[in-house]
């Protein structure tokens, strides 16, 4: 149905929409999610056919197995509060959100060096010598976006703790009905509830406790985002290889100087970030690789001065990045996607920092902001899978071909079922490692829930939580570029088409693979994982499955168990053999004595590996949600499905080292051709 006048000027008149209203009435209609005249979606001159577009859905009150989950999990009144506020959130998002985001893709953010007059790609000029400031502009969007990110708590919730041990639980599913709104203003609030999270750990003080308390704010004008500055110009991935940034202790103050080039400051009009940097001594020496780092907080003071707004009426239009030479943005990033986002390279001229973490423990104290932003990630990607899948089937039902609407072809259905068992695998996948996190936060922070757990099961769920976090990271983020691209498919030619927003969809969830860790980085984190506990999380991992499916299980459900269990049996004895230190546990032997071709397989074989672990926790959470009493015929269809795909990549023995060498050989076999003939 295609939206009427009224509701338009309802959706314009709104006070988010209000401080923009300026906006050319072509671009305020397509904010407002309403069709221009000749979008793809309506009629030709020679046709009288008009194409229905799909409906926006009500991301709550349409996902049932986000509000199953919530039923059968939460504390009764913890539930009550959290699906009041998720179902006015949801309205909020339908209603207003979404149209706020897609505005901000429309108005990219644009960088004026030295007031404009360096151009918009130019050369900053000396300031010494004259120039003038540097801004950013950003559109009124992205910073209304960011007031409404602090008013609804959703950076602040896991650290006020209202839901208990549930409060990641209610992040993450206010999270994902907001994130395909958000035109990834997800990206900013990850980073800085990765901040806020290493700032509770250390237990900040002074400056640092401010900071912590600006991220944690529910005020607009008080809300501060951070960001995270890790990757150079040599890369992203392998840190220690590529940090060249150094840091110099100022005498007398105990504070440091940085200098470096940070390559990919992902959300640059931050408040504040944390930075990883190698001290240099008085000798001007730095310690090479990962003991060489440490990390750091900066206030960038961005933000801070001219354009913004104290107040929370009005929308922003602009970064003063100042007149300082200390921290120079140097140009913005020209992305594939997250066009909204302000991706920036940075350079650091002996910028004001705070140590943060113990010399040469930089990504060690790093790794809470990691494990944080890979949540978010995850929670991206499945919101990523469900709005396009609801949007696909709710356009099933609109479209018709070869003389039937698309919801009565079976293998349209059978697409779209796919995509669905896909999607609610990620979702559940997602929010066991939001639990596992509350509940370790509530641990960490003596602030537990009610529940008191015995150690062993703290102990496993720790593992678990660390194995878990890379390996849901990395399995949503490569489902969700599938999913997503599988959806655009569904709408045929007009999901290519730019005005439909479909495109920028799926632009937007191929950063998700690579933001954070690229699949093979994670995979290797997992691997890490695995040797750091010496095998017991292998353990850990097979006896929580095992046990929970070895409860009373509806007759339906007892093959898809048996499934689960058997390929879970076949990874873990994989993995096993594939780890020669577990191995050589209790034999006396070292490393050494064992084949050492061997941790060539286990890395080869990392991705199948991370991959089987995926698919066999995503059955047994399926399962397990399957068999609650107030479960559909719904859920335990998608337990079946998801359980009769293959769920064991890795084979028995693993490849051997013949097989890593052809793959070698095929990879090079084209290059060598290239070369003229000797
Ligand atoms: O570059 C990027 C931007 C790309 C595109 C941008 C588009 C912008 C828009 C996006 C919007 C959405 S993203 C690249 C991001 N890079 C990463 O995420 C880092 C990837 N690399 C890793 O994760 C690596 O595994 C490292 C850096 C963490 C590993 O480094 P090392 O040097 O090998 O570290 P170690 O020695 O393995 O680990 C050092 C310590 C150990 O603890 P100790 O010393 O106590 O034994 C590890 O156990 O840190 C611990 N550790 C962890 N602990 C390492 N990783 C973790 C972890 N994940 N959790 C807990």
């Amino acid at each position: 149905m295609r939206p009427s006048r009224r509701v338009y000027s309802r959706v314009v008149a709104s006070p988010m929409l209000k401080a923009i209203s300026h906006l050319h009435p072509l671009l305020l209609r397509r904010v407002a999610g309403i069709p221009n005249a000749c979008t793809s979606y309506s009629s030709t001159f020679t046709s009288s056919f008009y194409q229905d577009e799909p409906e926006l859905p009500d991301p709550y009150s349409t996902d049932p197995l986000l509000q199953g989950y919530l039923i059968r999990n939460l504390p009764k009144q913890t539930h009550t509060d959290v699906t009041a506020d998720l179902s006015r959130f949801s309205r909020l998002v339908k209603e207003q959100i979404d149209g706020l985001g897609r505005s901000c893709e429309t108005w990219g953010p644009v960088l004026l060096t030295n007031g404009g007059f360096g151009g918009a790609k130019g050369r900053r000029t000396d300031h010494a010598e004259g120039g003038g400031r540097d801004f950013l502009l950003i559109s009124p969007g992205w910073s209304l976006l960011r007031k409404m990110s602090a008013r609804e708590g959703l950076v602040s919730a896991p650290y006020e703790r209202k839901h208990g041990d549930w409060s990641r639980v209610q992040q993450a599913a206010k999270l994902y009905l907001f994130s395909p709104s958000s035109e990834l203003f997800t990206c900013p609030i990850a980073m800085s509830d990765g901040a806020a999270a290493v700032l509770k750990d250390i237990k900040a003080k002074g400056e640092l406790a401010v900071a912590f308390e600006h991220l944690t704010s529910r005020d607009p004008a008080h809300f501060w985002t951070s960001g995270q500055w890790m990757t150079e110009r040599r890369g992203g991935s392998d840190v220690a290889g590529a940090t060249e940034t150094i840091a110099k202790k100022n005498a007398n103050s105990g504070s440091f100087s940085l200098y470096g080039d940070k390559h990919f400051c992902s959300a640059s009009d931050a408040n504040m970030t944390l930075v990883l940097a190698r001290i240099q001594d008085e000798g001007g020496n730095v310690t090479s690789g990962t003991k060489g780092i440490s990390l750091f907080y900066v206030e960038t003071g961005f933000g801070h001065r001219g354009m913004w707004s104290e107040d929370d009426k009005g929308a922003d239009f602009g970064v003063d990045l100042g007149v300082e030479q200390s921290l120079h943005l140097r140009r913005l990033k020209n992305k594939l996607g997250t066009r909204q986002l302000p991706t920036a390279e940075i350079e650091l001229r002996g910028t004001p920092a705070i140590l943060m973490s113990e010399e040469g423990r930089g990504i060690s104290a790093m790794s809470k902001m990691l494990t944080i932003t890979r949540l978010h990630n995850a929670i991206s990607s499945a919101a990523a899978m469900r709005r396009i899948t609801s949007l696909a089937t709710d356009y099933a039902h609109r479209r018709s071909a070869f003389g039937r609407r698309l919801i009565e072809h079976p293998l349209h259905v059978h697409t779209l079922s796919s995509m669905e068992v896909e999607t609610r695998g990620a979702l559940l996948l997602t929010l066991e490692v939001a639990r596992l996190l509350g509940a370790a936060e509530g641990r960490n922070w003596g602030q537990q829930g009610e529940e008191q757990q015995e150690m062993k099961m703290v102990i496993r769920d720790e593992h678990l939580l660390r194995l878990l976090t890379p390996i849901a990271k990395l399995y949503t983020a490569k489902q969700a570029v599938r999913v997503v691209s599988e959806g655009l498919e569904c709408f045929g030619g007009e999901g290519y088409m730019e005005e439909t927003g479909i495109p920028c969809l799926l632009r937007d969830t191929q950063v998700l693979p690579i933001w954070e860790g690229t699949t093979n980085v994670l995979a290797m984190d997992m691997v890490r994982v695995l040797h750091k506990s010496r095998g017991a999380v292998l353990t850990h991992f097979l006896d929580h499955i095992e046990e929970g499916l070895s409860h009373h299980l509806p007759s339906v459900l007892k093959t898809p168990a048996n499934q689960v269990i058997q390929a879970s049996r076949s990874v873990v004895d994989f993995a096993r053999w594939a780890m020669p230190e577990d191995k050589s546990v209790g034999t006396g032997k070292s490393i050494e004595a064992n084949d050492k071709g061997i941790l060539q397989v286990l890395e080869s074989s990392a991705r199948n590996l991370a991959y089987s672990f995926a698919r066999c926790y995503v059955g047994y959470l399926l399962i397990d949600h399957a068999s609650w009493t107030g479960a559909q015929a719904t859920d335990v269809f998608a337990a079946q499905r998801w359980s009769n795909q293959q769920l064991c990549l890795v084979p028995a023995q693993g490849c051997n080292s013949v097989d890593i060498a052809m793959d070698k050989e095929l990879v090079n076999e084209g290059l060598r051709k290239m070369q003229p003939p000797h």
